[in-house]
């Protein structure tokens, strides 16, 4: 296995959504580990702490929430994911979703910068594709797909100069998709897994056709995984519970083909909230599925059966 530098960045980012507790995100998947057990998968880990916000004027909106903090974010972040992809695997410990609007910005500059494309593996139970016009909560972790993609109405959020190409992103473990959203997703060329094509053909095999086109394209891939894409029944640690997600066993897998593929440039673990959490255990199984994705594995199997 290859060793890889990782480069650990807290992103307490709580200002996605309005129930309060992902801040607490960094400092858990501290405790749980996550650092040690990728060292002793042969990793070199940089913890580089917690990123904080740019500088912004909070104002009341009656519609969205916190945006001007989400701004703040969004810049710090694209920042902080252009500099860790220059130096090795950036993981960013989160914080709720909206964190990717900055990381992934952050990716596509890099990309940009060394001329490779970009792919994104959205591991969730939503799609995240709506604008600050079509949000009916308010809560800016429903956007972060909306605004790489290029869609309008990110008024104040840095420009998104050259949009993320449709087709090099996969959401997988769908079932939680609002009416504005699914209209608008139907008009596009991403890649949708839902639950139910999970059930009817297994995770593996939209997952490798993923990758191969990944791997065709000579792509970077970044992968942002949150804690809904798990069943609540294995990850309580969450805001918006949703029946009927990942077991543990077909996340571990999605790690394992990732790792395998050789892939995955960058990492966000998001919407950890354990304020919420069971004695731990979402945190541990989030460092786990880091582990997988990292190498970590009970025997090799070089060959691939899908
Ligand atoms: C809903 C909204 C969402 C994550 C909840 C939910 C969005 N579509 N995203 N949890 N990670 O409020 O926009
Ligand atoms: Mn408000
Ligand atoms: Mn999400
Ligand atoms: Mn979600």
């Amino acid at each position: 296995m290859t060793a890889q530098t990782c480069i650990l960045y807290g992103a307490p980012v709580d200002s996605g959504k309005r129930r309060r507790g992902c801040l607490m995100g960094p400092d858990a998947y501290r405790t749980a580990g996550l650092a040690e057990a990728l060292e002793s998968l042969g990793h070199r880990i940089k913890d580089r702490g917690n990123v904080t916000p740019a500088a912004y004027e909070a104002k009341p909106h009656s519609r969205l929430h916190a945006l001007e903090e989400t701004i703040g974010w969004t810049e710090a972040l694209a920042e902080a994911a252009q500099a860790g992809l220059q130096d090795g695997l950036p993981i960013f410990l989160g914080g709720d979703h909206a964190l990717a609007l900055g990381t992934v910005l952050g990716a596509m500059r890099h990309a940009q910068a060394v001329n490779r494309p970009l792919f994104v593996l959205w591991l969730d139970a939503h799609s995240d594709f709506h604008t600050p016009a079509t949000t009916d909560s308010g809560n800016l972790h429903g956007t972060p797909l909306g605004y790489v993609t290029g869609r309008p109405d990110f008024h104040g959020f840095p420009d998104v100069h050259t949009p993320l190409p449709q087709e090099n992103i996969a959401i997988v473990g769908l079932r939680s998709v609002d009416e504005a959203e699914r209209a608008a997703l139907q008009e596009t060329t991403i890649q949708r897994v839902d639950m139910r094509e999970i059930d009817e053909t297994g995770i593996a095999r939209p997952l490798a056709r993923f990758l191969d086109q990944v791997s065709a394209a000579g792509g970077m891939l970044h992968v942002s995984l949150d804690v809904d894409f798990l069943d609540p029944s294995v990850a309580p640690a969450v805001g918006t519970t949703v029946p009927g997600g990942a077991t543990i066993r077909e996340a571990h897998l999605v790690m394992e083909m990732l790792h395998d593929s050789g892939l995955m440039t960058s990492l966000d673990l998001v919407e950890l909230n354990p304020f919420l959490d069971e004695r731990g255990r979402t945190a541990q199984l989030m460092v786990d599925l880091a582990a997988s994705a990292l190498g970590r594995r009970v025997f090799d199997r070089p060959t691939r059966a899908y």
